[in-house]
C-alpha cells in the first residue's frame, strides 16, 4: 500500500518545522514509518540549489530564476526521496512543498499563477500532498521567532508587504482546497498546535 503524504506549510517563522519533527517522532516511537524531509534542500544536489537560493547576494536574482531553482529541487527531490519512499509504503512528512511554490513565488512574488501552477505539477509529477497541514501565524510573531536567533537569509529579508501578501496568498490557496489543507492556529504552545493536529490525523485514520 502507498505510504501518505503529510506537508507542513506556513510563513517565515510560523513553527512547521518543530511541528513537522514533532509528528515525525510521534509516529516512531509508535512504529509507523515514517520519513521526514523538507524543500529546498531534500537531497544532496537539493542542498546545493538551497545554499544557492537562500544565500544573500549583490547580483539580480531574477523571480524566474527563483522559481525555476525550486521546482528543479522538487523535481529531483519527488524521484529520489518522495516517490520511491510512497511506492514503498513508508509516509513521508515534507517541511514544504508546492504550496510554498505557490504562495511565495507566485502570490508574493507576483509571479503567474497559473504558469506557477503548471511548473508544481511537472515538477511533481503529478503527486500531491495526501494532507496538509498549513500553521497560520501573524507576519509580525513568526518575523520576531525568527529575529531572535538567527541571521536573516535572502528570501526572509523581503519587505513587510511581500511577507502580508504571503500568508494571504497561503490562505488563499487553503481556501480553495479545504479538503486537503487544514489551518492550524501556530500562535498557540507547540504542544497544542501539536494536540490539534494529532486530532486531524487520528479523525482522518492516517494514525
Ligand atoms: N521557499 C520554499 C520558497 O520561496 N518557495 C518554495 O517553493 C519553497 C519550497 C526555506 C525558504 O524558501 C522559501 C521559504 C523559505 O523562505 P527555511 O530555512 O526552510 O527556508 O525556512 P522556513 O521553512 O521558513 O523555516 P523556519 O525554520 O524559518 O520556520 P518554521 O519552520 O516555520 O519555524 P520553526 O519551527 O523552525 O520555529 C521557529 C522558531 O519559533 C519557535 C521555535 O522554537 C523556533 O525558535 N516556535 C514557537 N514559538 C512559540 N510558539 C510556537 N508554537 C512555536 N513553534 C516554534
Amino acid at each position: 500500500m502507498r505510504g501518505v503524504f503529510i506537508t507542513f506549510e506556513g510563513i517565515e517563522g510560523a513553527g512547521k518545522s518543530t511541528q513537522a519533527k514533532m509528528l515525525h517522532r510521534y509516529m516512531e516511537e509508535r512504529g509507523i514509518s515514517a520519513i521526514l524531509t523538507r524543500e529546498p534542500g531534500g537531497t544532496k544536489t537539493g542542498s546545493k540549489i538551497r545554499q544557492i537560493l537562500l544565500t544573500p547576494t549583490d547580483e539580480v536574482f531574477p523571480p524566474y530564476a527563483e522559481l525555476f531553482l525550486y521546482e528543479a529541487d522538487r523535481n529531483i527531490h519527488v524521484h529520489n526521496v518522495i516517490k520511491p519512499n510512497l511506492e514503498k509504503g513508508i509516509n513521508v512528512i515534507s517541511d514544504r512543498f508546492i504550496d510554498s511554490t505557490l504562495a511565495y513565488q507566485g502570490y508574493a512574488r507576483g509571479l503567474d499563477i497559473q504558469f506557477v501552477k503548471q511548473l508544481n505539477l511537472k515538477a511533481s509529477e503529478g503527486i500531491k500532498p495526501d494532507i496538509t497541514f498549513l500553521i497560520d501565524i501573524p507576519v509580525e510573531e513568526g518575523l520576531k521567532r525568527i529575529q531572535s536567533y538567527r541571521n536573516k537569509d535572502r528570501i526572509e529579508q523581503e519587505e513587510i508587504d511581500f511577507h502580508i501578501r504571503l500568508r494571504e496568498g497561503f490562505l488563499k490557496i487553503a481556501s480553495e482546497e479545504k479538503d486537503r489543507i487544514h489551518v492550524i492556529d501556530g500562535t498557540k504552545s507547540p504542544e497544542e498546535v501539536f494536540s490539534g493536529i494529532l486530532d486531524i490525523l487520528k479523525k482522518r485514520n492516517i494514525i
